[in-house]
């Protein structure tokens, strides 16, 4: 369990911070623009690079049928139907007592919110483009022209416009990236990548044109201060509400892209088309962490990511190493928090998959899914404790947060001091599946709308 902190020893770790906090003027030259727009600018600490942090042997990736192996489709093939009947006597049980004893976070005022944060999406969602859109063709102008980087700083500009957080993109390459594209959806259907003109969708499958070869990728974010009431159904909640908004910006920019002329295939159900922290690190917006999602340098573990293709070229933009998968080596917060153990507490990430639910060909730190999926049935909903307790999940002291995350690109050896500050300043309860912070409580905060703080800056340039 996490390591705490005497008075004086925390004083002796801040006194480093303080000698750190000499850096400030460096971190703001690390800050400093380059010519790109600003909309895609980032600190120069976060250093773009060739190749991913996360080492991939991409002769042995292969595409993935999203709904024949994850754990969400198919808990009952790896545990047994026997063991899922078992769970869910005990969901339904706890359920009842929470919600009679009004356990906080599981009263019926967070029931309420849950049920009211799963709402208000768009009707369904697209993997083909909404037909109502009124298309360059239909209105008599040629479609919108620009160079690659054009399109990259419009498209930026409308997505994050639209609700998300941050955007990159991939240019998907048929030995590499284009193995990140499920090739069966969550519904079973078949993904077909064709040499064709146009897409399709029949009853067994989805037909994706060979020159949809541009991903956008991104993430919209998640709530802080209701994560940290996970596990109960306030913390939930906070996935649901990321998926209504993703769902709204999806169907957004699906019109934005048809309306510039081009095509714009969606998540044809949520979480569909490809794995989306595979295709966050190779666009850049984080790197791959020991709790084996994605990790970023302007919101840490608070984002979501989800992806779409088009056939409008757009610039790529490359996998960044910003030292995170480098912090994770040495902490293992998420791991010693996580009620089911699920997670690995290896230093170095490994090639070796955990079970049939992992896809070979890449380094990963691959967690026992069927243990964290075990857990949510106790929960009655999901869990997110390992993304609430992720020292780089706490950007309140903004300050703090640019300093945090220049060391962590720059200086390695802080990254011990940097998780016991955080241990500190944010983790007060270690018992295993207690809430962060009190579920209560947050009724009566005054938080900014959807719970979350867009004046981060996008790419911490302010
Ligand atoms: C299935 C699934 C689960 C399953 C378990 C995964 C499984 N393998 O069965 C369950 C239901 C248990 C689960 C749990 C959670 N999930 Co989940 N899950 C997914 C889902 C739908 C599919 C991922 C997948 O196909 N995995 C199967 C294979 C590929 O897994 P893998 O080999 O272990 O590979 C993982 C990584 O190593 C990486 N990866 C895979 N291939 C490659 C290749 C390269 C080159 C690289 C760099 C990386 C990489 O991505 C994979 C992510 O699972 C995605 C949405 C999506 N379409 O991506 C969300 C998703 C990954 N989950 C998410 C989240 C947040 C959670 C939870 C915190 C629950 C919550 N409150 O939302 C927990 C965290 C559990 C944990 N730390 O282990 C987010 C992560 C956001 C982020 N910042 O990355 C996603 C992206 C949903 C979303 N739209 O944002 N999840
Ligand atoms: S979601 Fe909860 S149970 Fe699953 S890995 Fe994270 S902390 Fe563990
Ligand atoms: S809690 Fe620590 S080990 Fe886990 S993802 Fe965050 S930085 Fe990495």
């Amino acid at each position: 369990m996490t390591e705490s902190l005497t008075r004086r020893e925390f004083m002796k770790e801040f006194g480093k911070m303080g000698a750190a906090a000499a850096l400030v003027p460096m971190v703001v030259a690390g800050e400093q623009m380059s010519d790109k727009p600003a909309g895609l600018q980032r600190p120069a600490f976060i250093k773009e690079v060739d190749q991913p942090t996360t080492e991939v042997d991409w002769a042995k990736v292969e595409r993935l049928a999203e709904g024949e192996r994850t754990v969400r489709r198919q808990f009952a093939k790896y545990v047994g139907q026997e063991r899922v009947d078992k769970l869910s006597e005990i969901q339904k049980a706890n359920m009842d007592k929470y919600l009679k004893e009004d356990k906080p976070g599981y009263t019926l005022k967070d029931w309420a919110l849950q049920s009211a944060s799963g709402g208000g999406a768009a009707p369904r969602k697209f993997f083909l483009d909404p037909e109502s859109v009124r298309t360059p063709e239909a209105l008599g102008v040629p479609k919108w022209s620009g160079t690659p980087e054009d399109a990259a700083m419009i498209i930026t500009a409308a997505a994050r416009h639209l609700g998300a957080a941050t955007v990159g993109f991939v240019e998907l390459d048929t030995n590499t990236t284009e193995k990140l594209i499920y090739s069966k959806d969550p519904d079973g259907k078949e993904m077909k990548i064709l040499d064709v003109d146009a897409p399709a969708e029949d009853d067994a499958s989805r037909t994706i044109p060979k020159k949809a070869r541009y991903a956008i990728v991104y993430t919209v974010q998640m709530s802080e201060e209701t994560m940290t009431r996970c596990p109960t159904h306030l913390g939930a909640q906070t996935t649901s509400l990321t998926y209504s908004r993703s769902q709204n910006i999806q169907e957004r920019l699906q019109r934005f892209l048809m309306g510039l002329g081009y095509m714009a295939l969606g998540e044809s159900s949520t979480n569909a088309l490809g794995i989306a922290p595979a295709l966050g690190v190779m666009s850049g917006l984080g790197e791959l962490s020991r709790y084996n999602r994605l990790l970023t340098p302007e919101y840490g573990s608070m984002v979501r990511v989800f992806k779409m293709l088009t056939d409008l070229p757009v610039a790529p933009t490359k996998p960044i190493n910003a030292g995170l998968l480098e912090f994770c080596k040495n902490c293992t917060k998420c791991a010693d928090h996580c009620p089911s153990k699920a997670l690995s507490f290896e230093k170095e990430p490994t090639w070796e998959v955990k079970g049939g639910w992992n896809n070979a060909g890449h380094k990963a730190w691959f967690e026992d899914a069927t243990k964290c999926r075990s857990y949510w049935y106790e929960t009655g909903n999901n869990c997110g404790i390992c993304f609430a307790v992720c020292p780089f999940a706490s950007k309140n002291l903004a300050s703090f947060s640019r300093v945090r995350n220049y060391l962590t690109a720059t200086i390695p050896a802080f990254d011990g001091t940097l998780k016991k500050i955080d241990d500190l300043l944010y983790t007060p309860y270690t018992e295993f599946g207690k809430p962060q912070k009190d579920p209560e409580e947050w009724w009566r905060l005054n938080l900014p709308d959807y719970g979350i703080s867009t004046d981060q800056s996008v790419r911490m340039t302010s």
